[in-house]
Order: structure tokens, then sequence, then C-alpha cells
């Protein structure tokens, strides 16, 4: 099934002059981008993005990071996108991520671990539609 999900590049991948390849990996991996823009979180967006994790102990951690720089969205499409992408990006902690993935390569913490990708459709939709509003009415 073909879907649309959303990539987030994070902002310590933004701080290495990441963007260009990791972008350059999603392309080789058959994806096809729909949408495209570099900004700044600010702690309300961080807050609706993260919500489902508002009570984690390392929420605050969270939102600091994500509002302190440049954060790249990228709306891609292909077959079965969610788990492709998923696999791609590989294990929330970096040390766990497999060879290849994009967190193997550019993750440095479990915090700054250098990517996002939508964990389902439903969500992909959601978090596309903060990210981009006016796109999405
Ligand atoms: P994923 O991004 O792999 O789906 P989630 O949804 O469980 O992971 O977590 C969202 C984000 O919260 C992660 N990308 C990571 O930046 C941060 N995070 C998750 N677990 C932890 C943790 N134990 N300590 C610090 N940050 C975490």
């Amino acid at each position: 099934m073909e879907h649309t999900t959303l990539l987030l590049i994070k902002p310590n991948a933004t701080a290495k002059n990441k963007i260009g390849e990791i972008i350059k990996m999603v392309e080789d991996h058959g994806f096809v981008i729909d949408r495209l823009k570099i900004f700044r979180f600010d702690t309300e967006l961080g807050r609706q993005f993260y919500a489902i994790h508002a009570e984690k102990p390392f929420f605050s951690r969270l939102i600091d990071f994500m509002t302190s720089g440049k954060t790249v969205a990228v709306v891609v499409h292909r077959d079965n996108a969610v788990a492709f992408l998923r696999k791609l990006v590989g294990n929330t902690d970096h040390t766990q991520a497999a060879p290849g993935t994009i967190r193997h390569l550019y993750g440095e913490s479990i915090t700054m671990n250098a990517v996002h990708a939508s964990d389902s459709p439903e969500n992909a939709v959601r978090e596309i539609g903060l990210i981009f509003p006016e796109e999405s009415k």
C-alpha cells in the first residue's frame, strides 16, 4: 500500500550539515519528496508534536533539544512508507541501531538521535497537519 509519512531531521543533524546526506539516503531508498521545509520548533509546537510523551521523564530534555536549532521536515511517499522509513531510521537508541541506518550513522544520544519518522499512517497525518498547517486545510 502506498502511504505518505513524515521525516524530521533534528537539530543535531542540521547543525552538523547532514541534511543533504540524510535526504539522499531517503531518496535512494525509493521515497519521493512531496513537501519540505526548514524551521525551528517553538516550545508550543514541540509540546503538541510530542504530546504523547508529556508525562515521560525525558520530556523537557526532548523539548529543549527540539527547540535548540533548525529542523527540516520532509513529507515523503512510497509503498509501505511508514514501515520502510522506520526501518531506514533505525532504533531510537543509536547504539542499538543497525549498521546502515540513519541513526546508526548520525545519532549522538537517545535524545540527539538525528531524525524522527512517524510510527503509523494515522500519526503521519496528525504530524504533517501540525508541521504544515496551511497545506493540510
Ligand atoms: P522514536 O522516535 O524512535 O519513535 P519515541 O517515539 O519512543 O521514539 O520517542 C520520541 C523521542 O523521544 C525520541 N526520538 C527521542 O528523541 C526521545 N526519547 C525517547 N526515549 C527517550 C529516553 N529514554 N531518554 C531520552 N529521550 C528519549
